[in-house]
């Protein structure tokens, strides 16, 4: 076999995340006091994780976290330090050829910095001096309009809607989100068809339900705290079913690292009941072929005499456009989706019987749905699916979107959005006294082509690493450079930090393990998770540097300087969190008592109306939604592959923690390619051969083919280092969420290669 390529045969979790997480702790944090920052973790007391957006039971237990949490609060709580003598030995130009890993293993970034174009190095400056000069150009442009403000999903509740408040002051309304690359199909697909555009289980649902489909994600990895979840509904006797193109590890088995039974027996849970390996974007077609299942088991069941097996009840009192799905689904001939979701009609039909033999039903979706060119109408064929039955809106049943970032949700609920309604910008206009634009604004994808093209001459990033994130490095780093000015706040160094334009600052953050000391005291922050629990969360740690300040701090400073006639008493508002939280009550009802409801354990629960089977749609009710033809490539040639990127095992989004991918047998390297064996045998490769990428004009080169249960026609390698293949206009056709596993593509074998 190639170096570094092995097949992994234990269950996920077990010794080995012990191990790992032994190991994140000694590379990482070293003085052994820090070890404390784990336990104290997702706790009535501490801070919640930064690693994930899966809730945890009421914060009460002081173990609730995983390898991958650790991972996460390791890298953040590291001794190693960026100083001002750093950026003295390495100029950017230097830094900008080494990888993403070596440029945030430098540690903690420790003090503000400018851009000195002269010494091409970035020299220190004081927060006043980073204020005013950021200030300065962004007062100075044609209109607020050309700037963007970018918000990666760790940012705080707080932050974030000081942020917003900044952005509508000033006058604009480009928020671009990192949820413009992940679940905005889910916020735009689900208000359409239930009315609400985010999950409506919590975890009392997973204790009830009878069965968890897992459709597109990789919860070993990824979620790893809800590993204990499913691990618990298939003890309880129910099932659980995947339905993704690569066998995962964490879909499959589960060791129980806080189980002493499994763990000193060598025991471990199977997950799945079922394992359906969809071809890459072939999932539209299997939810329309187990609609169409359901729809002539039902009929075949009536004409024996049977009740039928959808809610017809639900159907009549809650839902409009039924008639049309089922005219749609007779339409929809089996053959194209059988060829499209590349499974045989049979495995098609014994998804949908498991699905209808349950009495309850939850779908659980990640990446593997939301990022292709038909993700919005993925999401809806499966809310179609859950609505036949009455799945929604009834203990053990719903639909679970697995947020990315642990605060993606919360900074969407407190107004990061480009797309304000008229309603919320009028109570935001009467609560500050100040006047919004209504001209709507720039998601991710426009935001970048706004940049290309020249139109918008500023960006400031709230978090985030979004030219390595976004598709089309060809399009990105140089649409950064030809900017006025680039203020990246930031807790460790990263690629977007070098794209220098003719401002460029760097404001160093506290990050979540950190205490947060303002004029009235200890702050703490507010998040909320993927099933829309908001809680606080407090830091703790001695901040990496005392020159640090808090996300709301910087956002204030930002705003002071670029608004002289500010009419938001900001520096009050900064002294004492509550006072941000008041104001966040006075804008969103929702969050009435906000201040009083963070104390409660494990936090309180944002209204869902799908939940309670109230529709926010216009008319009120559900909605079947018809997604016509079932053909996600729009005709693409089928002999070519389709390539899916992924995360491995030692990674968050674009930052790398470590070169190995343990669950699919990975170790010191990236550079592979997760081919299907007789894919490979009929093209005449074998595992281990060096291949080109090719994708149009564009190309990827070098990766080492690595022989995996991936389905056919399918290949799968690992993001940011696939971004170079994704043109900026692959995105999905209603909410512009970049098509990042949909990549069509044909390979070259490199001949003479070491692999
Ligand atoms: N440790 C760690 N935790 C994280 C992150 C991280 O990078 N590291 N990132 C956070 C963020 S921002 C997010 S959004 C989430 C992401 O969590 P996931 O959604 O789990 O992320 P991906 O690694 O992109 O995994 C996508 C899964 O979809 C499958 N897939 C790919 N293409 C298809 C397809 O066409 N159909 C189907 N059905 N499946 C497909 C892949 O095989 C893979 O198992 O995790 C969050 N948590
Ligand atoms: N090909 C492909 N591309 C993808 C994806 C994919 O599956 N495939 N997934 C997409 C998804 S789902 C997402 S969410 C995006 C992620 O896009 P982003 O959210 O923009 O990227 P991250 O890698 O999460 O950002 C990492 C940086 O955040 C900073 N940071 C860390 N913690 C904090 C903090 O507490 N405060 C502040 N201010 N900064 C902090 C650090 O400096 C770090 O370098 O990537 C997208 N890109
Ligand atoms: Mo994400």
């Amino acid at each position: 076999m190639p170096k570094g390529i092995k097949d992994y045969t234990h269950p996920a979790g077990g010794w080995d995340a012990l191990k790992a997480v032994a190991g994140a702790v000694r590379d990482e944090m070293g003085a052994s006091s820090h070890t404390r920052a784990l336990l104290k973790m997702n706790q009535p007391l501490g801070f919640d994780c930064p690693g994930c957006a899966w809730p945890d039971p009421k914060h009460t237990s002081s173990f609730e976290f995983c390898e991958n949490g650790a991972k996460a609060v390791t890298w953040e709580a590291t001794p190693k330090r960026v100083t001002a003598e750093f950026f003295a030995q390495h100029s950017v130009t230097e830094l900008w050829s080494w990888s993403d890993y070596a440029l945030e293993d430098q540690g903690r970034l420790t003090q503000p910095m400018r851009y000195d174009a002269s010494t091409d190095h970035f020299v220190p400056i004081s927060w006043s001096e980073a204020f005013e000069r950021a200030g300065h150009v962004l007062q100075n442009l044609d209109s607020p309009t050309q700037a963007e403000f970018y918000t990666s999903g760790r940012t705080s509740n707080e932050a974030a809607f000081l942020y917003q408040l900044f952005g509508r002051e000033f006058g604009h309304n480009n928020f671009p989100d990192c949820s413009n690359m992940c679940h905005e199909s889910t916020s735009v697909g689900l208000p359409k068809s239930i009315g609400v555009g985010k999950g409506t289980v919590t975890l009392d649902d997973f204790a009830v339900t009878d069965a968890v489909f897992c459709i597109g994600h990789n919860p070993g990895t990824n979620h790893p705290r809800m590993l204990r979840t499913l691990a618990q509904v298939r003890q309880r006797g129910k099932t659980v079913v995947a339905i993704n193109p690569m066998r995962e590890r964490g879909l499959e088995m589960f060791q129980d690292p806080q189980s002493p039974t499994q763990m000193l027996s060598d025991g471990h849970t199977t997950i799945d009941q079922a394992y359906f390996q969809v071809k890459v974007g072939g999932d539209v077609a299997l939810f329309k072929g187990m609609i169409k299942a359901l729809l002539a088991a039902d009929k075949a069941e009536l004409a024996n005499g049977g009740k039928g097996l959808l809610d017809r009840v639900f159907i009549a009192e809650h839902t409009v456009g039924y008639d049309a799905l089922k005219a749609d689904i007779d339409a929809s001939p089996w053959e194209a989706l059988v060829r499209r979701s590349g499974l045989t009609r049979a495995q098609i039909e014994a998804a949908a019987k498991i699905y209808w033999e349950a009495e309850s039903a939850i779908f659980c979706y990640g990446m593997g749905v939301t990022q292709h060119r038909h993700g919005t109408e993925v999401i809806q064929q499966m809310t179609n699916l859950l609505l036949l039955r009455g799945n929604m809106g009834r203990p053990g049943a719903g639909i679970c979107p697995l947020r990315g970032h642990s605060n993606v949700q919360g900074d969407r609920t407190v107004g990061i959005t480009e797309i304000p309604t008229e309603a919320f910008l009028a109570q935001l206009d009467k609560v500050f006294g100040i006047n919004s634009p209504r001209q709507h604004g720039h998601n991710a994808v426009n935001a970048l082509a706004a940049m290309h093209k020249g139109e918008s001459k500023a960006f400031i990033g709230l978090g985030g690493n979004f030219a390595t994130a976004m598709s089309d490095p060809d399009i990105a780093y140089p649409a950064f450079r030809k900017l006025k000015l680039n203020v990246q706040i930031v807790t460790k160094l990263n690629r977007t930090c070098l794209l220098t334009a003719t401002e460029t600052i760097i404001l160093p953050c506290l990050g979540r393990t950190e205490l947060d000391i303002q004029r009235s005291g200890r702050q703490a922050i507010t998040v909320e998770d993927s099933m829309s629990m908001v809680h606080a969360s407090a830091g703790f740690l001695k901040p990496a540097s005392t020159e640090l300040r808090s996300e709301p701090a910087i956002v204030a400073g930002l705003a002071m300087a670029t608004i002289p006639h500010t009419v938001v008493d900001w520096q009050s508002l900064v002294d004492d969190y509550d006072l941000i939280r008041d104001k966040i009550e006075a804008v969103y009802p929702d969050f009435h008592n906000f201040n009083q409801r963070i104390h409660i354990p494990g936090g309180f629960r944002l209204t869902v109306g799908a939940s309670e089977r109230k529709w926010g749609t216009p008319d009120g009710k559900a909605h079947f939604l018809v997604m016509e033809g079932s053909d996600e490539d729009d005709g693409q040639d089928d002999s070519r592959f389709t390539l899916t990127t992924v995360r491995s095992h030692d990674q968050y989004n674009t930052t790398i923690y470590g070169l190995n991918d343990r669950y699919r047998g990975i170790s010191g390297r990236r550079d592979v390619l997760f081919a299907n064996a007789q894919d490979l045998e009929e093209l005449g490769l074998t595992e281990g051969d060096v291949v080109d990428v090719i994708s149009g004009e564009r190309k990827l080169r070098g990766l080492t083919l690595v022989s995996h249960a991936i389905s056919s026609g399918s290949l799968a390698t690992y993001f940011p280092e696939a971004n170079c293949l994704v043109s900026l206009d692959a995105k999905d056709h209603h909410s512009d969420v970049p098509a990042y596993k949909s990549i069509p593509v044909t390979l070259q074998k490199v001949e003479h290669a070491l692999s």
